[in-house]
């Protein structure tokens, strides 16, 4: 598949995406959406992939979404258009995604990282919801996951003074997993990724849908699913050779299923 907005490579059992629209800072307009869609299907339907890894540049993960391809948009355009409503692939994504993010993390940037399951962030990164400053709020997100990551006083400091939050300050509020100096982003990110896709996939894929599904639930049912999911696993191949491997002193050797 070739694409005109993303790098799309596979590295043994991880799969990367790299933003790739350096003129506009890897602004999100519709191509790239559909193409980070297409290669996020690709990768979940590739068996051999065990987790994903976005990123872009060292300046940019992304802008936010492309001011200029929206700036002429009228409400109806974007209610019947439901404007930017398919994009959020990663997010539906059920393999574990990984945002690695140097540089700007923007309005859609920042949610765009956010829909992943973790971000790990260089030392330079900033993330941002600056969609008030012109006259919008954030649409792919933001106003919730950002909340449910950083807080309700955070959440309203950053989404209505669009104000930039460092790496630190991004790290200190639970926005991100982990720093890492920028040299080092992508290294952290590729053995993260690699760590995570050396497990058996469907407890990885189960162990995702458990924590995600705390955003969605009571304590007591999130705790009941996570009970029916635990007991699931006692199903598989892997959880035989995994604890079978632990007695034996040996690594476990998964095989999916
Ligand atoms: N859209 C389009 N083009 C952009 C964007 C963007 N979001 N961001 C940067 N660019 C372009 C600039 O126009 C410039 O192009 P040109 O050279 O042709 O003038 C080029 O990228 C480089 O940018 P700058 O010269 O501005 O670079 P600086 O280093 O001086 O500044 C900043 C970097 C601070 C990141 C600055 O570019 C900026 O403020 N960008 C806009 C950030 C922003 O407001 N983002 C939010 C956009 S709204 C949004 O994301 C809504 C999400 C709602 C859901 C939609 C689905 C995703």
């Amino acid at each position: 598949m070739t694409y005109q907005t993303i790098q799309v490579e596979t590295n043994g059992k991880v799969g990367v995406i790299r933003l790739n629209r350096p003129q506009a800072l890897n602004a999100l307009n519709s191509e790239l959406a559909g193409e980070v869609g297409e290669a996020i299907a690709a990768f979940e339907a590739d068996a051999g992939i065990g987790c994903i890894v976005l990123t872009g540049s060292e300046k940019a993960f992304a802008a936010g979404a492309d001011i200029k391809e929206m700036a002429g948009k009228d409400y109806m355009d974007a209610f019947f258009g439901n404007f930017a409503a398919d994009w959020n692939a990663a997010a539906r994504a059920r393999k574990p995604v990984i945002a690695a993010v140097a540089g700007f993390a923007l309005g859609g940037g920042c949610e765009l990282a956010m829909q992943c399951d973790m971000i790990i962030a260089a030392d330079n990164a900033k993330f941002g919801q600056p969609e008030i400053k012109l006259g919008i709020i954030p649409g792919i997100g933001g106003t919730q996951r950002l909340t449910r990551a950083i807080g309700k006083a955070k959440a309203m400091d950053m989404i209505l003074t669009g104000r930039m939050m460092d790496a630190t300050e991004a790290e200190r509020s639970g926005l991100v997993a982990r720093v890492v100096p920028l040299a080092d982003l992508m290294n952290e990110a590729m053995k993260t990724a690699n760590t995570i896709a050396s497990m058996s996939l469907p407890s990885v894929m189960l162990a995702k849908e458990a924590v995600n599904r705390a955003f969605e639930t009571t304590l007591a049912e999130g705790v009941l699913f996570e009970s029916r999911v635990f007991h699931s696993l006692f199903a598989t191949a892997d959880q035989k050779e995994g604890m079978t491997a632990f007695v034996e002193k040996r690594a476990a050797k998964f095989e999916n299923k």
